[in-house]
């Protein structure tokens, strides 16, 4: 891949985005503005409000950086997709956040594995302005680079997967999305709210350390943090003791309950 250094960034490339392009994310964008109020937690609708991120055309990570880094020191870095875990938790642990520089095409719209520029930046840029999250996804990368030493990345990954890509967050007006997974997709914004399909439980570390996740299709499981600072809390764990018990046992797979669970109905 060209423009590829050491650490896999490149440039945006943002005069290169074809009229097509900016169209895809102008309808992305117009889809989910229209259906995340009432389901976007406080901290991702403010975080929005503050950033030029528009409905017009696919933002350009300088103007965002000029806004993100007085905010809480954190600035997106373009790469063509995704990383080695090595060099993602790198870039997380220096405040850099790697994000796509590339959109799905028009046929793609709802759900792609591979996190576009619409994933990235519409669906984390707003978390990272707010001081918890950009505070735990430094950790994040801190101790991804540690969990690999101790064998452990998968453990952490499911910690990540489930609070920053696809957590909830109880709020006064019930409970509120604030995982960039589901904050960037359509239907994921409806089901993980409304369906009575998914469980929803309330967030218990080791719980999710024990939890095996699927990348290809909507959660069965939605884990649910009483507040954002429970995040703060994780940031501070040393998470190696929970390593070595967690890995004592048997994982459990997506859809599972355990009988320690305190399961969360929709309208908690
Ligand atoms: N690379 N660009 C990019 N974005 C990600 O979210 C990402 C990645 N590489 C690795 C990765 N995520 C996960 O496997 C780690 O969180 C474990
Ligand atoms: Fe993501």
């Amino acid at each position: 891949m060209t423009g590829k250094q050491g650490d896999w960034t490149i440039d945006q490339g943002w005069a290169t985005y074809t009229p097509q392009d900016h169209a895809v994310w102008q309808t992305l964008y117009e889809h989910q503005t229209a259906l995340l109020p009432g389901r976007a937690c406080a901290a991702f609708v403010d975080g929005m409000k503050r950033l030029p991120i528009d409905g017009s055309q696919i933002p350009d990570f300088r103007a965002l950086n000029e806004v993100l880094m007085p905010q809480t020191g954190w600035q997106i870095v373009a790469v063509p997709g995704l990383v080695p875990d090595d060099v993602f938790f790198d870039h997380l642990a220096n405040r850099r956040f790697p994000s796509g520089n590339f959109i799905r095409k028009a046929d793609q719209l709802d759900y792609l594995q591979e996190p576009d520029v619409f994933h990235d930046v519409f669906g984390h840029v707003p978390m990272l302005m707010n001081p918890v999250m950009a505070d735990f996804i430094q950790a994040y990368g801190v101790g991804g680079l540690r969990a690999q030493s101790l064998g452990a990345l998968e453990l952490l990954a499911r910690v990540y997967w489930y609070t920053v890509e696809f957590g909830l967050v109880r709020e006064a007006g019930g409970l509120r999305i604030y995982g960039a997974g589901i904050a960037s997709s359509f239907s994921e914004s409806v089901y993980a709210l409304d369906s009575a399909v998914p469980h929803r439980i309330r967030f218990d570390l080791q719980r999710v350390m024990r939890t095996l996740y699927r990348i290809d299709d909507l959660q069965e499981t939605y884990f649910v943090l009483d507040s954002l600072d429970t995040l703060l809390d994780l940031a501070k764990t040393d998470f190696g003791p929970l390593y070595a018990d967690c890995l004592r046992h048997e994982p459990l797979k997506p859809g599972e309950l355990d009988a320690a669970d305190t399961l969360i109905n929709q309208s908690a």
